[in-house]
């Protein structure tokens, strides 16, 4: 009876431990466009042997904020709306850079300029929400391979 009392112990102990975060955000910085929309990049990192899926974001910044995914298609390029979002699979990285994902900022405040920091919460599946603070910029501040 003890030694199942101490596996039990032992089995809620490791589930806590697995609820810790497990998602790293790294490298957030937000484009902005001066018509008042922007896109956020950044790097996800997901240490946990199991995937997860960034399903949504929202900022207090912004009116709408979807995940988009810009695409090549018949030599023309557009961007696709993921209503499933990004899958972050088990101990993997995804990287939101220009050209590729991205989270879309549209009707951006108005008073917002070159420099300032924004609030981005991101909505994870399996974990909690993680806030950003991207700064806004033109630019990428960092080349990344
Ligand atoms: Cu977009």
């Amino acid at each position: 009876m003890k030694k199942i009392l101490f596996l039990i112990i032992l089995m809620v102990t490791v589930t806590f431990n697995t609820a810790d975060a497990h998602i790293e955000i790294s490298n957030s910085w937000a484009r902005l466009i001066p018509n008042g929309t922007g896109a956020l990049f950044l790097d996800i990192k997901n240490s946990h042997s199991e995937s997860d899926i960034l399903i949504g974001a929202s900022s207090p910044s912004a009116n709408s904020v979807m995940i988009h995914k810009t695409q090549r298609k018949n030599d023309i390029t557009h961007m696709k709306h993921l209503m499933k979002g990004i899958n972050i699979p088990a101990e993997g990285e995804v990287f939101l850079k220009p050209g590729s994902y991205h989270i879309m900022l549209s009707g951006l405040s108005k008073n917002l300029k070159l420099g300032d920091k924004i609030d981005v919460i991101l909505e994870f599946k399996n974990n909690d929400k993680i806030t950003v603070q991207p700064t806004l910029k033109m630019k990428p501040p960092f080349i990344k391979n």
